[in-house]
């Protein structure tokens, strides 16, 4: 292989997405077929079992760019000198938890695996969070993390980003690679701003195309919930493509965003950016290069853009207050 391997820790890796995941990333999808990677699985003890058996089907499928397979049940060990940081393991909402309830139990596994990476993982490491909330829990991570600069943790908003494409594309018969510059503002989950105000469709501005009617009554409220409407109709949740989610943002940081394109990014906000407070991990249009995500700045912010930015600043700061309540920022 031409390049030095790369290392790359999984949490969660026993799970739903970690099984459409781990082999894609194995074979190439995010570091390209001449970078081998070393994969560290990390998983709780009850699940270490169903992570040896993917460890043995990986193993099975004896990829040319896969070079080591470990699995681990301990942070500090996972995390050793990676450089890609995969967080999809989290605590689910049980029945009757509060907001505050759940954000407190995902601190108990974001607040340590921001610690084992702080002083563990390699100098360039990159994080990426699916794990849900995903902005909050990356926030928590950050700060449990003073050495490692905040803008490397990252929140996956990318699979909001795509179903916003496919949505569009479908509506008006074009297909996905001629739409650009979508962007999803603000947080994963019901809140997020769905916005299409800068998007072209085969160059083309995407506003021109559809009327205002579909994209508050259809579009918007579409991409937003179509979580709960993928568990609906499939009986499950979203797993494939929250992986294709989560190796497009980790290629594209890795290996740059297109041309003439912006995708969406979840970002620790350094308060410069579209009036976004400091302090607050949020979805903004952003690029990559040269390894690193930079925000798109200078869009035209029309009235309903601000007042959805302005919906998710309220609630991604409702969390951060509760994570400083809970002593954890
Ligand atoms: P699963 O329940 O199938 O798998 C989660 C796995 O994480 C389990 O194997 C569990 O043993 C493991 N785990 C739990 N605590 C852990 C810890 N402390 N350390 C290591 N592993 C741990 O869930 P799955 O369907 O894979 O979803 C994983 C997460 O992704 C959930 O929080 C889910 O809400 C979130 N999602 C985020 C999306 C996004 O766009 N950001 C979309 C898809 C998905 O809903």
């Amino acid at each position: 292989m031409a390049n030095a391997p790369v290392t790359v820790t999984i949490t969660g890796a026993a799970g739903n997405i970690g099984y459409s995941l781990l082999f894609r990333i194995a074979e190439g999808a995010i570091f390209g077929p001449d970078t081998p990677v070393n994969l560290r699985l990390l998983e709780i003890p009850p699940a270490m079992n169903a992570a040896k058996g993917v460890a043995m089907e990986l193993a099975d499928s004896a990829f040319e760019t896969l070079y080591d397979v470990d699995i681990f049940d301990n942070a500090d060990a996972a995390f050793e000198g990676t450089n890609l940081a995969l967080l999809v393991g989290a605590m689910p909402r049980k029945k009757g938890m509060e907001r505050a309830d759940l954000i407190e139990a995902n601190g108990g596994i974001f607040g340590p695996q921001g610690k084992a990476i702080n002083d563990h993982a390699a100098d360039d490491v990159k994080i990426v969070v699916v794990g849900n909330p995903a902005n909050t829990n990356a926030l928590i991570a950050a700060h449990a993390a003073p050495d490692v600069p905040n803008e490397r943790f990252t929140a996956m908003m990318r699979l909001d980003h795509t179903r916003a494409i496919s949505q569009l594309a479908e509506k008006v018969g074009a297909r996905n690679e001629e739409i650009k510059k979508m962007v999803i503002w603000g947080n994963h989950s019901a809140d997020q701003y769905p916005d299409i105000s800068y998007a072209t469709v085969a160059g083309k501005p995407a506003v021109d195309l559809v009327d205002d009617a579909w994209l508050t009554d259809e579009f918007r409220p579409r991409v937003a919930n179509r979580g709960a409407e993928i568990i609906e109709v499939r009986g499950a949740s979203s797993a494939a493509s929250a992986a294709s989610g989560a190796i497009a943002q980790s290629r594209d940081w890795v290996r740059g965003t297109a041309e003439g394109d912006f995708t969406t990014i979840g970002l620790y906000s350094d308060g410069t950016h579209y009036g976004v407070p400091e302090g607050i991990v949020f979805g903004f249009p952003g690029v990559a290069k040269d390894g690193k995500w930079e925000v798109v700045d200078g869009l035209e912010i029309s009235a309903a853009t601000q007042a959805g930015i302005d919906k998710n600043v309220a609630a991604l700061q409702e969390e951060y207050e509760i994570i400083k309540s809970l002593g954890i920022a």
